[in-house]
């Protein structure tokens, strides 16, 4: 005998087909006149470990929830309730259940939500349209039940779904019932590199629809840039008029009118306000002329190549995850328009409707993302991958469906992309198919295709630069529709940690080969959790039993969203005005680096600095060059005084006056053009060392007399100087297993260089100077840097030379190579040289020489995971805790309240304890970033070769 007593109401779950019951995919709009209720705010909650735990007797009106917990809906029930609705998953591709599709584990936890509501006043008698209730994101999977009717259910997480109410709905006591299981098949469709979050996470709106309101419209908004002139015409389902006053139009649906317009770019992002009026409906319209095009083997807006200056966005909040408020998403964009970045692929998903409306208004170009990725199924060489099995067809294209159709009215969108590493499969075909036809005014992109079998672009991610510059120059081969592709990198320039290293070395590429039509880094913002006792979490925080631990934190800005170093380099590395020019001479060359706009937005400002401090400044009249045209401009006569030092001019592009996302004298670019060399600090040595029984004294200093470590300076207490080579492994450094590249970070542990051993070969007190002569190597291999401390004063100054020769035969670059030191008492400090913020060797575009102050705490970079940080760059002088230290030559600059081993061995911010102690690097050299925590490494014209070294620092005591 056999029996089942699991109920088979639950089979949808495990159903390949995107679900039953909701309305056909639609565009998404804001109506002006049909009344909607948004259904956010708290609903009555109740969690079970498996789909059919309990019945599904909650969603019948009068059912008592009285004893349920609440959630936040729009939310994720694991963020919420303190641990006690169970705790967020992170895996980058790995599926964190048994692959097996589409079934999935009995273990499925399952939320019933339930949100009582009235219709407000005013609302509409029942008997006059209909309703519909549209969820904008619920992950994974869903089931409804209006008034104990059961609607429907559906996947698709990040996909709108609509179902019509109106005939169920009751003045007052409406019950809505959602039951949100968080694996279904759909979870094989959604494998994307982030926190697996179930939730309703978007927002829960019932729209009223009036008799003969709008259904679907189209949109179709295209500019002739030759003859200057918009053609709008706008498909209705349900025929009306479209008005746009600005420009006089007043037509019927589906009727063609061309008139003179300005176009909508990024970089000039005019829309214009009309409106689509059907017998029962207003609906208002954000109208942007533009027309996409492949032509010439370019992507083309407006009959222009366009270069996208772009970055990964994945929705993310430390608090809600991907339920994003509206001042959050307008954060995002104001923070990409002023950091100069022109373009967003929604990775890997559409995002918030409201998102593509800020992009049209503020001016970003958009490759708008299906909610699609199978990653996981690459552990098994992408057998049974649902994007080559027919079954899952209807579910892709559902997919695809419901994003055109959703976003198909915004200007902004100018590719639509299948969705992300998913290997290769005939149900991407489809959807290629069918995206095509439906809207032939975009472009289509999917990296995991090669061969661009389906797609409009040649698109690929992490291509090293020697490959980027092979396909800018055509010689990269493959398929002959290939061959007349654009080529994008859809994501490069891996943000994780400090770095990417590089950007501007790309930058050259890309701006070299009109093939190569930019990038877009990888990524947007680190998906750090807010975590009491670790300030951010990352992947197993929470005891996941497989995770992909800080993976998921590799953003250009902090979860908290304040920048970090690698956004405001990649602002420096893409300005959309080129300066350049020669200092000496007093010329500056000015292009105009944008696809569209002139210059006429930006006010243009001189200054001149002597040894860092700006002596004189004035406005520079530069012409409002249009798009890619270039003018020399004559700076003044250099300002007198101040002559002896090291001299230059700053050169800044500023707003000129207000705009929608920066402040008159915002700084778009800036250059620097050197127009006298530093003086090297110079001691002659006249002092000599003389020894005493415990202390050798020479100038301000003394030395243990037995081992010439050095102990103080003018009174300064100086502990632990020493050569130093360890860094903190970057993310950058430490690689990922996938890339060809050493992986430098293991290869500094397997070598000792965080265990170097210091030697003493001699302490020798000459005429003029005290030698200290060691040996730095570490235990159990041959290697060593053969290093001599040479210690000279005037009297008043004390000179160290260190001259380092390596011993044995070094096959691994130095992390870094200077001295280090620790101060008993050192807060402010004060240095001249690069700033405001760290650079290093492939990531200091953005360093400006100048005079700069900070903390010690302001000087550290919170990366979320602690590593290298902080290095100022070229610096020519730095003073703090009573000491200044002047550099010959310049040198890398870096002040902790801990030691390197310390910041190594820390997991989270919060390990990091200040101590007493401010340790000082003074580093002649370092190595390079890269980006190869998930591309490529740093180049070799940025690696920190071991090899023969001299350099000099001159203290002296400012107190
Ligand atoms: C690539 C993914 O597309 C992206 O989602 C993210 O995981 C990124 O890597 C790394 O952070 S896939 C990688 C195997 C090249």
């Amino acid at each position: 005998m056999s029996f089942r007593t699991t109920s088979t109401s639950v089979d949808y779950v495990e159903d390949v087909s995107p679900g039953s019951g909701a309305l056909p995919p639609r565009a998404w709009y804001a109506s002006s006149d049909a009344r909607s209720l948004s259904l956010n705010g708290s609903w009555r909650f109740r969690l079970s470990p498996t789909v059919d735990a309990e019945d599904d007797s909650f969603a019948e009106p009068g059912f008592d929830a009285d004893g349920w917990a609440e959630v936040a809906v729009p939310g994720h029930w694991v963020l919420q309730g303190d641990g006690a609705f169970g705790a967020p998953i992170y895996t980058n591709h790995l599926y964190p259940f048994p692959v097996d599709p589409p079934r999935v584990p009995t273990e499925n936890p399952t939320g019933d939500h339930l949100r009582f509501f009235d219709l407000p006043e005013g609302w509409p008698a029942l008997s006059e349209g209909g309703a519909v209730l549209r969820f904008d994101g619920v992950e994974s999977c869903a089931r409804v039940w209006l008034n104990g009717t059961d609607i429907g259910e559906f996947k698709g997480s990040r996909l709108p779904h609509e179902f019509a109410v109106g005939h169920l709905l009751k003045p007052s006591g409406n019950v809505l019932a959602v039951r949100v299981h968080q694996w279904s098949a759909g979870s094989y469709l959604e494998d994307q590199d982030q926190w697996w979050l179930p939730g309703i996470f978007r927002d829960v709106t019932l729209l009223h629809r009036p008799a003969g309101s709008v259904l679907d419209f189209f949109v179709h908004a295209s500019y002739d840039h030759v003859g200057g002139l918009g053609t709008l015409r706008v498909d209705s389902d349900v025929d009306g008029r479209v008005t746009v006053p600005a420009l006089d139009i007043d037509v019927a649906t589906g009727e063609p009118v061309t008139v003179a317009v300005e176009p909508w770019t990024a970089e000039t992002p005019r829309l214009y306000d009309g409106e689509l009026v059907t017998e029962g409906e207003r609906v208002p319209l954000r109208i942007g002329f533009r027309t996409v095009v492949l032509e010439d083997g370019l992507i083309k807006v407006n009959g222009r190549a366009i270069l996208f200056k772009g970055v990964n966005r994945h929705e993310w909040h430390p608090e809600r995850g991907r339920a994003l408020d509206l001042e959050t998403m307008r954060e995002d964009v104001l923070l990409m328009k002023r950091h100069n970045l022109n373009a967003v692929r929604t990775s890997h998903y559409p995002p918030h409707p409201a998102f593509l409306d800020l992009c049209d208004e503020y001016g970003l170009w958009v490759i708008d993302e299906c909610d699609l990725e199978t990653h996981g199924f690459t552990e098994q060489n992408w057998r049974d991958n649902p994007v080559d099995d027919e079954r899952w067809t209807p579910a892709l294209l559902d997919r695809a469906a419901r994003m055109v159709e959703r976003d198909k009215n915004h200007p902004s969108v100018v590719m639509w992309s299948l969705g992300n590493e998913c290997g290769t499969g005939r149900g991407l075909t489809a959807m290629a198919e069918w995206i095509h036809g439906r809207d032939g005014s975009r472009l289509v992109h999917y990296e995991g295709d090669w061969d661009c079998r389906d797609t409009d672009v040649y698109s690929r991610m992490y291509a090293d630069h020697a490959e980027t510059e092979r396909i800018g120059q055509g010689l990269d081969g493959g398929t002959q529709k290939r061959r007349g592709l654009p080529f994008i990198q859809c994501e490069y320039g891996h943000a994780m940690g400090n770095g990417p290293g590089g950007l501007a070395d790309y930058q050259r590429l890309f701006e070299a080969h009109d093939r190569i039509q930019g990038g877009f880094i990888w990524e947007w913002i680190d998906h750090g959790v807010t975590h009491a006792e670790l300030g951010f979490a990352y992947g197993g925080d929470f005891g996941e039993e497989l995770h992909d631990g800080n993976f998921v934190c590799d953003g250009l800005v902090f979860p908290d969203r304040r920048p970090s170093p690698g956004l405001v380099e990649f602002k420096k590395v893409i300005e959309p005005v080129r300066i350049e020019g020669d200092g000496v001479a007093g010329t500056v060359r000015v292009r105009n680096a944008h696809d569209f706009a002139d210059l006429s937005s930006l006010a243009f400002e001189w200054s001149y600095q002597v040894d860092g401090e700006t002596v004189e400044s004035g406005p520079l009249a530069v012409p409002a060059l249009a798009a890619g045209e270039s003018a020399e401009v004559k700076l003044p006569q250099p300002p007198a005084g101040g002559s002896g030092g090291e001299a230059q001019w700053t050169v800044r592009a500023l707003l000129a006056e207000d705009t929608g996302w920066g402040r008159k004298g915002h700084q778009v670019a800036w250059a620097q053009l050197p127009v006298l060399e530093r003086p090297l600090p110079s001691v002659a040595p006249s002092d000599r060392p003389t020894a005493s029984e415990k202390l050798i004294t020479l100038g301000p200093a003394s030395f243990d007399v037995r081992t010439g470590a050095l102990k103080t300076i003018g009174g300064v207490d100086v502990t632990g100087l020493r050569l130093d080579v360890w860094r903190a492994p970057t993310d950058n450094d430490a690689g990922a297993a996938w890339q060809p590249d050493l992986r430098y970070g293991l290869l500094w542990r397997k070598y000792g260089l965080h265990r170097m051993r210091h030697r003493l070969d001699a302490v020798e007190a000459g005429e003029d100077a005290l030698t200290v002569r060691t040996r730095v190597a570490p235990a159990a291999w041959e290697i060593g840097l053969n290093t001599v401390y040479r210690w000279t004063s005037d009297g008043t100054r004390l000179k160290l030379t260190v001259s380092v020769t390596p011993d044995g035969d070094w096959t691994v670059p130095l992390p870094r190579l200077g001295i280090r030191f620790g101060l008993s008492s050192a807060d402010a400090v004060q240095w001249y040289g690069g700033g405001p913020g760290e650079g290093y060797p492939d990531t200091k575009s953005a360093s400006m020489l100048g005079r700069w102050h900070a903390s010690v705490d302001e000087l550290q970079t919170p990366y979320v995971r602690p590593q290298e940080n902080g290095a100022r760059p070229d610096v020519r002088w730095a003073e703090l805790g009573g000491l200044r230290i002047d550099g010959d030559p310049e040198f890398w600059f870096t002040a902790r309240r801990w030691t390197s081993e310390q910041l190594d061995a820390a997991e989270h911010l919060t390990d990091l304890e200040a101590g007493d102690t401010v340790w000082v690097n003074l580093d002649h050299g370092q190595m390079g970033i890269g980006s190869q925590s998930c591309g490529p490494g740093a180049l070799p014209q940025y690696h920190l070769l071991a090899r023969p070294a001299e350099f000099s620092f001159v203290f002296s005591a400012t107190r």
